[in-house]
C-alpha cells in the first residue's frame, strides 16, 4: 500500500485529492493546523466522513520540526504540497505571511523531504497567477511565457516553483510542479469568485438578499473543476520523470460571462443585482488568463470531464441545499 502526504489536506484540493487517493487504494496522511475552536478543528473532513479514513497530523508549514517529525514518522511515497495561503487579494493584505508559508514552507518541505525521504516523489501545487499579466501573441499562457507575478501570492508561488526546479537539479529528486489555472467546485471557499456569485445568486433568488457586491468583472479566467485537477496532479508525480506540466481547461471567460451565466440559469438578470465595490479590487489585477494543457493532454493522457457549465450546475445545487 502505498502511502501519500497532503499538505493543505483539508482544503479545497487536499478533500478531493485524498478522495481520490483512497479509491486507489493508498494511505493517506494529512497535515493540519491547529484550531482554536475545536469543534472546528477538522471540520470539513468530519464532515465529508474522511477524518475516519485518513490520518491526521498537527503541523504547520512554517514549523520546521513539525515537518521533521511527520514525515519521519510517516515515511511517504509520495508527497502533495498543497498546503498555502491561497488568496490572492489576502495576499496584499498579508504579504509576509503569505511569502513564508508559499516560499518558505517550500523550501521547508522540500529540506526535510532531501534529508528524510529522498526516495519519495513530491508535487508542488504552482498556479497560473505565476505568469501575472505575460500572455504569448495567440492568447494563451504556456510554460515557455514569461512569469511577471502581480501579487504577493504569486511572487511567493514563483519561487517555491523555482526551489522545486533547483532541488530537483540540485539533489537529483523526483520533484515536480503542476501549474495549475483556478479550479473550483462546491468545496471552494465562498470567498473566491465563482462560489461567491454563485452562493449570492442563490441567496437573491430565496429572498435572503437583494445584491451582490464584486470587484472587477473585466477580468478572464480559466476556470476548470477541482476533482478533475487532482486527478493531475496524481498523474504528474507519477509520471517517469519529474517535470513541469500546465492544467488548464484552454477556454476562458469573463467575471462577467460568469454573473450571467449563474443569473441565467437562475432565471435572472444579473444587471439587476450587480454592485460594484472597491473593497474587493486589487492593488494590482492579473486580467487575463487561458491555458494551454496540450502537453497534460498528450503526455500525460489528462482530460478534464466537468464543463464550465455542469461545474456552476454542482455548485448551484450545493448552495439550493444548503440555503
Ligand atoms: P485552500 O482551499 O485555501 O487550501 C489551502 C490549505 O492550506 C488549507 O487547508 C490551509 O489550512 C492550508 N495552509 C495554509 N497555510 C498553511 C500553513 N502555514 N501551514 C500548513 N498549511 C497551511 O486552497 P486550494 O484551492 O485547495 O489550493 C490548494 C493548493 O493549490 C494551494 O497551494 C493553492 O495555492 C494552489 N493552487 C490553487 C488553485 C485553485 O484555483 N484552487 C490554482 C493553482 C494553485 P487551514 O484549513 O487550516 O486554513
Ligand atoms: O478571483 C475577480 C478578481 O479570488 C478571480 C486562487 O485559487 O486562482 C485563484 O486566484 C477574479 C479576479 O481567484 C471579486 O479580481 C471580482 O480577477 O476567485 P478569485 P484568483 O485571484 O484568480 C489562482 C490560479 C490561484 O492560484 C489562487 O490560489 O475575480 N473578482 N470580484 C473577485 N474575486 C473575489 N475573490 N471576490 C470578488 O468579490
Amino acid at each position: 500500500m502505498k502511502k501519500a502526504l497532503i499538505t493543505g489536506i483539508a482544503g479545497q484540493d487536499g478533500s478531493y485529492l485524498s478522495e481520490y487517493l483512497l479509491s486507489l487504494g493508498y494511505e493517506v496522511h494529512g497535515m493540519v493546523r491547529r484550531h482554536s475552536v475545536a469543534e472546528n478543528q477538522n471540520h470539513r473532513l468530519h464532515k465529508l466522513g474522511l477524518n475516519e479514513r485518513i490520518h491526521t497530523h498537527y503541523g504547520d508549514l512554517l514549523d520546521y520540526p513539525s515537518l521533521v517529525r511527520i514525515i519521519q514518522q510517516v515515511q511517504p511515497d509520495e508527497i502533495y504540497n498543497l498546503g498555502a495561503m491561497s488568496h490572492v487579494r489576502i495576499s496584499f493584505d498579508m504579504p509576509s505571511f503569505t511569502i513564508q508559508t508559499n516560499a518558505l514552507g517550500v523550501l521547508n518541505m522540500l529540506e526535510v523531504y532531501r534529508t528524510l525521504v529522498p526516495d519519495a516523489k513530491f508535487y508542488q501545487a504552482s498556479s497560473s497567477e505565476m505568469f501575472g499579466n505575460s500572455v504569448d501573441d495567440d492568447g494563451v499562457q504556456r510554460l515557455t511565457t514569461p512569469m511577471n507575478p502581480v501579487s504577493p501570492y504569486g511572487c511567493a508561488k514563483v519561487m517555491g516553483y523555482n526551489l522545486v526546479r533547483h532541488y530537483r537539479h540540485a539533489y537529483k529528486l523526483h520533484a515536480c510542479n503542476g501549474i495549475l489555472f483556478n479550479h473550483e467546485s462546491p468545496r471552494r471557499g465562498s470567498n473566491f469568485v465563482t462560489n461567491k456569485v454563485v452562493k449570492g445568486a442563490v441567496s437573491i433568488k430565496k429572498g435572503l438578499q437583494n445584491n451582490l457586491e464584486l470587484g472587477n468583472m473585466d477580468s478572464y479566467r480559466d476556470w476548470g473543476h477541482s476533482k478533475d485537477y487532482v486527478r493531475a496532479m496524481h498523474m504528474i508525480i507519477n509520471h517517469d520523470n519529474a517535470e513541469e506540466f500546465i492544467v488548464a481547461t484552454g477556454e476562458t471567460h469573463s467575471v462577467r460571462d460568469l454573473c450571467e451565466t449563474v443569473f441565467n440559469k437562475l432565471d435572472m438578470n444579473y444587471k439587476d443585482y450587480i454592485v460594484q465595490n472597491p473593497k474587493y479590487m486589487r492593488p494590482e489585477e492579473l486580467k487575463y488568463l487561458k491555458g494551454d494543457p496540450s502537453k497534460s493532454r498528450e503526455i500525460l493522457g489528462w482530460e478534464p470531464e466537468y464543463t464550465f457549465s455542469t461545474m456552476l450546475d454542482e455548485m448551484i445545487e450545493r448552495w439550493e441545499k444548503e440555503l
